[in-house]
């Protein structure tokens, strides 16, 4: 009996069962994953093997070296991308941007030990003041926000720049336009619009499936499906700060260890906030993701379901 041929790939592309990988000459090739207990996502490293019949077989995952994890309903971490060094946050004038989410987003790159970044799409449509307020708070806290329109082609130099020598994922809202901006910052990016693991929705293409290019400025991106919302591991959430800069910032004199900043007595967090010092609406979204975590940690403990 003939050994199979054994080999390392890169995911490109995971849809359901349907793997597409990149060998180390280059070779794009697909391949299932073995058996059923192999969540496999875009970005892994696979150990694979060619059967008889030449079909690819992904029978291991190679450890990852980061993850972006959200958690389901349920409370449950479910990987997105893998092997990532940055994670950037797309949102536009339409559809209307949710900032908490985009919080959410940032605290999840923080847990992960990511680089984060703003991507602000469609610069041709303008925000709310309230928005451009929020962004400024998110500037000041050091996130890189990048004004660009994939229709018109500006900023995207000074995004690519930024996005050089990173293994980058755009993630937000359906519509915000991640894959026209792929179209225009990845080298091989025409099939973000037209790939065949894309379905057609209501005249739009709609993305189903994260997907890698090589990006002009060098470096990776990955072009990712839009979401309704975002909930971050809580596995992996910072537990203090939950990834909230300045929350970690502030917290060193709290009187418990283990303060959540919520309602607790002497919490610098909390002082910092009424004094104005952390912004009113950073400070409410950590604490309506404080609620959200401790939320689905219940919905988690063995026998809360038992329990309803
Ligand atoms: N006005 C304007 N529209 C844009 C711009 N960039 C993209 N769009 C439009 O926004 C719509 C959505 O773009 P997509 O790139 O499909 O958005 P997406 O974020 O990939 O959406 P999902 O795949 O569903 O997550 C399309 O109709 C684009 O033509 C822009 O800079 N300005
Ligand atoms: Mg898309
Ligand atoms: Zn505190």
């Amino acid at each position: 009996m003939n050994t199979p041929e054994r080999f390392d790939a890169d995911v490109i592309s995971a849809y359901g069962r349907h793997l597409l990988a990149r060998d180390a000459a280059g070779n794009l090739l697909r391949a299932r994953p073995f058996g059923r207990n192999l969540n496999i996502v875009c970005g892994d490293r696979v150990r694979c093997e060619r059967d008889a019949r030449g079909e690819v077989h992904a029978m291991e995952v190679l450890p990852r070296r980061t993850v972006l994890l959200r958690s389901n309903a349920r409370g449950v971490s479910e990987p997105i991308v893998a092997n990532l060094t940055l994670a950037a946050v797309v949102i536009a004038g339409m559809p209307r941007p949710d900032l908490f989410m985009v919080d959410r987003y940032l605290s999840a790159a923080a847990s992960a030990t990511l680089s984060a970044l703003i991507i602000v799409n469609k610069a041709d449509l303008p925000l709310t003041d309230d928005d451009e307020a929020g962004l400024r708070e998110l500037a000041q806290l050091g996130y890189g926000v990048h004004r660009v329109s994939a229709r018109e082609g500006t900023g995207l130099p000074a995004l690519a720049t930024a996005l050089a020598g990173h293994t980058s994922v755009l993630v937000g809202q359906s519509g915000v336009g991640k894959s026209s901006l792929i179209r225009r910052l990845a080298i091989d990016g025409e099939e973000a619009a037209t790939g065949e693991l894309m379905r057609e929705e209501e005249g739009r293409h709609t993305t189903t499936a994260s997907r890698q290019y090589d990006c002009i400025g060098g470096g990776r991106i990955i072009d990712s499906p839009g979401v309704r919302d975002y909930a971050p591991s809580i596995d992996q959430l910072e537990p203090a700060s939950l990834g909230y800069y300045e929350v970690q910032q502030h917290a060193g004199g709290c009187r418990f260890a283990d303060c959540r900043h919520l309602n607790e007595p002497q919490c610098t967090v909390r002082a910092a906030a009424e004094a104005g010092v952390i912004a009113p609406r950073r400070y409410e979204s950590y604490r309506r993701l404080r609620r959200l975590f401790e939320q689905l940690r219940d919905e988690r403990a063995p026998g809360a379901r038992g329990k309803r």
